[in-house]
């Protein structure tokens, strides 16, 4: 009967640890992505220039049913929290995201067709602006904000289990 009590007790223990804020014993996401305001993403430390890099994010649907790419923002919170674990985890860098208007200049959109946020908080003062060689999306994690680049620059790159 003791020995039955001490295993319930550490049981309990367990379970309320694994309960504890910040601890998240199920994932809504599949390696390699991290679950982060309830999408998931994965940051890849390699620099590609974005097509290469939207070409990676998209094969890492592999068998999963989950469609992959580039990462997109949801709101202004999500951006918050994305630039918070990019602070921490990562460094000051470059970082490639789904945002484009290499199908029209000037008309900015995620690559899953949605509408992307404009000017102020997003980007970075006076972008995006229109000028033809700059048509690729990157969040500039040492100032926070978005900006317009080549897309044959190299970066790292954010993907998103959509
Ligand atoms: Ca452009």
């Amino acid at each position: 009967m003791f020995v039955l009590h001490v295993f319930f007790i550490v049981a309990l223990a367990c379970l309320t640890s694994s309960s504890g804020e910040g601890i998240q014993p199920v994932s809504l996401c599949s390696l390699p992505f991290w679950e982060l305001d309830g999408d998931c993403f994965y940051v890849h430390d390699t620099k590609l220039n974005w097509h290469d890099a939207r070409h990676f994010c998209t094969s890492l649907s592999g068998d999963n049913s989950e469609e992959t790419g580039l990462a997109t923002l949801k709101d202004c919170d999500q951006f918050s929290i994305i630039w918070q674990h990019l602070s921490t985890e990562f460094g000051p860098y470059g970082y490639w995201m789904g945002g484009t208007d290499e199908g029209q200049e000037g008309n900015w959109h995620w690559v899953t067709g949605e509408s992307m946020p404009m000017g102020h908080p997003f980007w970075i003062h006076g972008q995006p602006h229109n000028h033809p060689e700059y048509n690729c999306m990157a969040y500039q994690q040492n100032t926070g904000y978005f900006v317009g680049w080549s897309c044959e620059n190299e970066l790292y790159f954010l993907c998103q289990e959509y």
